[in-house]
């Protein structure tokens, strides 16, 4: 068909070339689109620097406890999932554009699970696959702050370690 439009003038050269350009611009898009909306596992072993450390101050099951604000170095928050009713939720904003690494980490065979919100707040990006750690790598979120929400699927409590950084 493209061959058939070559032959024809330069003009059908011209939109041939237009039309595979566009196809390849929509594929690229909707393959980009695909990328963005998951989430890929796994640490790139990319840490900037050493980590700003919280700890987690309940009550923030409504209200988030604030994690200020992320830049080029990771931030670990040491927390407990007391049963399987206690939420924790984060606040964190990212400074600039970036990959957003996120992990939760625990001993014990308890099962956690966390979730980030978008820029309103609606968590869309759930990570709970039954294995430990959980972790989650969100490419080219724009600067904003998300919300970050830990639960437990268990009702003994675990401790954890909350990972937060961009990559
Ligand atoms: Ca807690
Ligand atoms: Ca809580």
């Amino acid at each position: 068909m493209i061959a058939r439009g070559e032959s024809i003038g330069a003009v059908r050269v011209t939109d041939a070339r237009a039309r595979r350009a566009r196809t390849a611009l929509a594929l690229a898009l909707s393959l980009g689109g695909l990328w963005l909306a998951g989430c890929s596992s796994g640490d790139d072993g990319v840490s900037p620097g050493p980590p700003t450390t919280y700890v987690e101050a309940e009550p923030n099951d409504f209200n988030a406890q604030s994690l200020g604000a992320l830049d080029s170095t990771d931030i670990t928050v040491g927390g407990a999932a007391s049963s399987d009713a206690d939420v924790d939720l984060f606040s964190i904003t990212l400074s600039e554009p970036m990959d957003l690494f996120v992990q939760l980490d625990w001993t014990g065979g308890q099962d956690l699970e966390f979730a980030v919100s978008d820029d309103q707040g609606v968590f869309v990006t759930f990570v709970d696959t039954g294995a430990r750690p959980e972790a989650c790598t969100l490419p080219v979120l724009g600067a904003s702050t998300r919300l970050i929400r830990v639960g437990s699927r268990s009702s003994s409590p675990a401790n954890y370690v909350l990972t937060i950084g961009p990559r």
